[in-house]
């Protein structure tokens, strides 16, 4: 007979099974042979057992056991006993028993694997990816898909006992008409010259289920975007996404909250302190250059254009004529040598910076700094006033330019040196909502207004009377750690405000017909206000296994290029299979 009908799991071996007969299943982690007896680290998802082969229990089988390789699969049957207090392994969950096995199934052999799981973790990620059912083989991956599944059921409990329905909206949907978008297209057979587009997120369906009366959407969403790919960037990535009608900004951001919280502490047992920490976006950017700062730390950017209005620094004055920022980070309690400062001014530079002034205040109360000469003698007194905590051995590091590109070259400086100095606690979840976004962002390059969330947002009462610039969102971000975990906002339900957002926005009537016609008919028809968000799953799962990359949370993630080096896609067709479609590919150099 086969030993596949387990009995239990190898990691949920207990005292109470001491004595009695189990069956095991699983793969060979580890073998040692003592000449006489055989000791065989037995693994499954759920831990490890070990198992001891001995030819008293059986000859047979123990003769069986000199066979066993790494990663065979194997069913054992056997007895739980107690081990000797000597033998006892209590980096093991089940360390106190051991398997004494009567009867072995060999179910499958392997060959000697392309990498060894143990030291997964050093070789080429794209090795780890072509053999990624290997690589999942390992606790720590197996541990971190637990919760993941754990995150997930959690989510659907919570939001159905909250009257949320579940949905699933198309895949095979409607391009963005000009191009220039983020999107996969696919070609369709039935309709030659014609294209859908994958989703970038559900945004439009789980509006138009609001105008069906569903009241409370939510989806476990799979969305795709062809952008640049980074640790918590994937081409295809998975949201949970929701909308509710009838509700405003707070109602919404409750229950997120709400959601969070619960995931946290049925997941992780972790309590989280409500409500969450809210910030204006106005507040966020001058405090920390960023929309999303992490504020496990503060080193916060001052604005210092007081301290050098009578400034004879060339470069300072220029920018000072010309309506430029200066902004400074006061770093206390670090010693930097002139090679480390120096290091810093590289690496400002290395992000795009123009320069970077570093002061350093000395013990004797004096400065230190390659402008020394040209700062006045009070220089230390007169900052004192804007960097209240400036003190010996102080460095100030100071950044001058138009405000956006130099505060944000300021926040990105700012986290290497929050990351470089140590001054991250690791293990602290800093949870952040940002509210207060403008509308409309303006791009230089194609001297247009565009949206900074999506034109669907509502803008916050007040907007006709101010300028472009002025207007604002309502939608709000939650960010976690500094990384953005998800953001939404309450909708336009009105076709003739929906219409002016696209007028801002430059759409013509004609475009505004073709690409959105169907949403401007329904807000028409009888559309309530309803508003929603979208929380990145895999970045959430992320945050909470302490993973460096969403690479280490999804199963199948394609590399930094967007290659999945296992099924080796995308890859190339050929002209059979592309007359389906009646396309040619032209080979010649774009
Ligand atoms: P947004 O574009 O902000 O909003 O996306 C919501 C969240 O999805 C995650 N995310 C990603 N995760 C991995 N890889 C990516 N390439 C990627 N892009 C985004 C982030 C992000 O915060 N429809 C709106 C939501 C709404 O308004 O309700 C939307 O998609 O965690």
């Amino acid at each position: 007979m086969h030993l596949m009908e387990r009995t239990v799991r190898c990691g949920h071996v207990t005292d109470s099974l001491v004595g009695k007969e189990i069956i095991l299943t699983g793969w060979v982690d580890g073998r040692r042979d003592h000449g006489g007896l055989i000791f065989i680290d037995l693994r499954d998802r759920s831990g490890i057992m070990q198992l001891v082969f001995d030819p008293a229990y059986s000859s047979k089988v123990h003769e069986q056991a000199h066979g066993l390789r790494s990663e065979y699969v194997i069913g054992v049957r056997g007895t739980v006993v107690e081990r000797t207090p000597q033998t006892v392994n209590t980096a093991l969950a089940t360390g106190h028993w051991e398997l004494h096995v009567t009867d072995l199934t060999i179910f499958n052999r392997a060959k000697g694997l392309p990498f060894q799981l143990d030291s997964a973790d050093q070789v080429d990620e794209e090795l780890r990816l072509k053999y990624r059912y290997l690589d999942l083989r390992r606790p720590i991956m197996q541990q971190r898909f637990a919760l993941r599944h754990e995150v997930i059921f959690a989510l659907r409990e919570y939001l159905h006992e909250r009257g949320f329905y579940e949905f699933e909206t198309p895949l095979l949907t409607k391009p963005s008409v000009e191009g220039g978008a983020r999107e996969f297209v696919i070609p369709s057979r039935t309709h030659p010259g014609s294209f859908y587009a994958l989703p970038q997120s559900p945004q439009l369906y789980k509006q138009l289920l609001m105008a069906s009366g569903m009241d409370r959407y939510f989806q476990i969403a799979r969305c795709f975007r062809d952008e640049d790919l980074r640790a918590d960037r994937q081409p295809e990535f998975t949201q949970l996404d929701l909308e509710m009608s009838f509700v405003d900004e707070s109602t919404v951001m409750t229950m997120v909250e709400g959601i969070i919280a619960y995931v946290y502490k049925k997941v992780l047992g972790v309590e989280l302190t409500l409500p969450l920490k809210r910030m204006t976006y106005d507040h966020a950017f001058s405090t920390y250059g960023s929309d999303k700062p992490d504020l496990r730390f503060d080193l916060p950017i001052v604005e210092c254009k007081a301290l050098f209005a009578d400034t004879e620094l060339k470069f300072l004055r220029a920018v000072l004529d010309t309506g430029g920022s200066i902004g400074a980070l006061c770093v206390n309690g670090h010693r930097f040598s002139h090679t480390e400062l120096n290091r810093w001014v590289d690496r400002a530079q290395g992000l795009g910076a123009k320069g970077l002034l570093w002061i350093h205040v000395k013990e004797d109360g004096t400065v230190d700094s390659p402008v020394e000469k040209f700062l006045p003698k009070d220089f230390v007194a007169r900052a004192r006033a804007i960097f209240p905590s400036l003190a010996a051995g102080s460095v100030l590091f100071i950044m001058a330019g138009q405000y956006k590109s130099t505060w944000q070259l300021l926040g990105r400086l700012r986290l290497e040196l929050g990351s470089a100095l140590n001054l991250i606690n690791k293990n602290e979840m800093n949870f952040l909502w940002v509210t207060g976004f403008p509308l409309l962002e303006y791009d230089e390059q194609t001297k247009c207004w565009s949206s900074v969330h999506h034109p669907f947002t509502s803008p916050t009462a007040g907007w006709q009377d101010v300028d472009f610039a002025q207007m604002k969102a309502r939608a709000y971000d939650i960010v976690l750690n500094g990384i953005e975990l998800g953001g939404g906002s309450i909708r336009i339900h009105d076709r003739e405000l929906q219409q002016k957002i696209f007028d801002m926005l430059g759409l013509d009537k004609q475009t505004m017909e073709e690409k959105f016609g169907f949403l401007l008919e329904a807000q028409e028809l009888g559309f309530p206000p309803h508003g929603g968000l979208a929380i990145g799953i895999d970045r959430l799962v992320m945050l909470m296994t302490q993973a460096s990359s969403i690479r280490e949370v999804i199963a199948f993630p394609k590399t930094q290029s967007g290659f999945d080096p296992l099924m080796e896609a995308p890859t190339p067709i050929g002209q059979a299979y592309l007359a389906q479609y009646q396309l040619k590919i032209n080979n010649k150099p774009a």
